[in-house]
């Protein structure tokens, strides 16, 4: 089966319109749908614009007033039609009743419920389906969600900014600000991408951040801090600005969990109820980090940008947690410092953690290097 030019600007401009739905449709895909006529001329489009609402294909089809140009058209759909009855009924059903010569998708659907039933209700109704067409951008735009639909647990990366000379902090141990500002704009955008940003408990004590989305448009993730002994002042900006409910807080100490929620104290201190406080167990003395990313996937948080500090990058990265790498570089020595990537228990060349799937970019005066882990 060979694509066409015209196929390729068509799902392209589906890939465009999935995009526009970042942020907004977690835990679902971003789903962009194009059709043509019968002479491939575009006369709809549309995509997933918030989770719960119409699916990518419904709104495109909407989006076509004269129901007659149906015949014989194409429909360009970047993810599998849905063959289940979700929060609406299934997409492959309302196209298979139209008389379509064909539709051709990007990647089939690996959840569960779809799974390529989709596609055979589609052909076993006489319309000819391709698959894989520009695949790969679609499993790059979607990988928060592949992740999380085949594991089960959110998609993690890991964001760091350097020196040139390794070091994440000055001897004084300050940071800020180590990249310039479209480096900092760039994470902003992140922020509003990710469902959740995660810090631990010293950059919460040390820092104070806001983790919210300012340099650019874009909707709040939510927050959360790593808080072993549950012992954070209550008046940090993650407890008490106007996004304080989008907070969580993951600790180890069940005497202070169970303390919390007592409804005696919350009565006496309600300020220390704001947020939401999620008990997992410890391991080695610290909080376990995969228990606490399955709880979190229980509250559909498909993905986390986790902006650590040294702590927080050994435990990901010796516990296998982390999925990806943005490693900001910028052109200063520091000479000294606190780094990123110490303790991670390896002796020997033959042993070092290789990343793959490398990309660089320049962003502003920084050096933006991404990999997988
Ligand atoms: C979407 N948008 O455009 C497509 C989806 O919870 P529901 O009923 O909205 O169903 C969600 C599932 O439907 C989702 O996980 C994916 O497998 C499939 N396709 N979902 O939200 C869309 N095409
Ligand atoms: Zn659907």
């Amino acid at each position: 089966m060979a694509f066409t030019p015209e196929d390729y600007k068509f799902m392209k401009k589906a890939i465009r319109l999935a995009a526009k739905g970042t942020g907004f449709v977690s835990p679902n895909p971003l789903v962009g749908c194009v059709i043509t006529d019968r002479d491939g001329n575009e006369i709809g489009s549309g995509f997933h614009e918030r989770y719960g609402k119409a699916h990518a294909e419904i709104n495109a089809l909407d989006s076509i007033r004269d129901k007659s140009a149906l015949l014989g058209a194409t429909v360009y759909v970047t993810l599998e039609p849905c063959a289940h009855t979700g929060k609406t009924p299934p997409c492959a059903l309302a196209l298979r009743e139209l008389p379509l010569a064909r539709v051709v998708i990007a990647l089939q659907d690996p959840n569960p419920k779809v799974n390529g039933g989709g596609i055979s209700l589609l052909r076993e109704a006489g319309i000819m389906v391709e698959t894989g067409l520009l695949e790969e951008e679609v499993r790059k735009q979607n990988e928060f969600f592949l992740h999380y639909i085949t594991t089960g647990k959110p998609f993690v990366t890991l964001k760091v900014a350097q020196t040139l000379d390794g070091y994440i902090a000055a001897p004084d141990g300050s940071s800020q600000w180590i990249t310039g500002k479209e480096a900092r704009a760039r994470v902003h955008a992140w922020r509003a991408a990710y469902d959740a940003v995660l810090i631990g408990r010293n950059t919460a004590l040390t820092d104070n951040p806001r983790l919210t989305v300012r340099h650019v448009q874009g909707r709040q993730p939510r927050r959360i801090v790593i808080d072993g002994p549950l012992s954070l002042p209550e008046n940090l900006n993650l407890f008490t600005d106007q996004f304080e409910d989008r907070t969580y807080v993951v600790t180890h100490n069940e005497k202070a969990f169970r303390e919390k929620g007592d409804p005696m104290l919350r009565m006496l201190s309600p300020r220390s109820f704001q947020g939401q406080t999620l008990l997992v167990h410890a391991r080695e003395g610290h909080t376990d980090l995969n228990q606490a990313l399955s709880v979190l996937a229980r509250e559909q948080i498909t993905s986390i940008l986790v902006e650590p500090g040294s702590d927080l990058v050994r435990a990901f990265i010796r516990q296998n947690l982390a999925d990806k790498l943005e490693l900001f570089v910028a052109p200063k020595l520091l000479g000294g410092g606190t780094r990123a990537f110490i303790g991670l228990g390896i002796e020997r060349i033959a042993e070092a953690l290789k990343l793959s799937r490398v990309s660089m970019e320049t962003i502003g005066e920084d050096i933006l290097i991404t990999a997988y882990f």
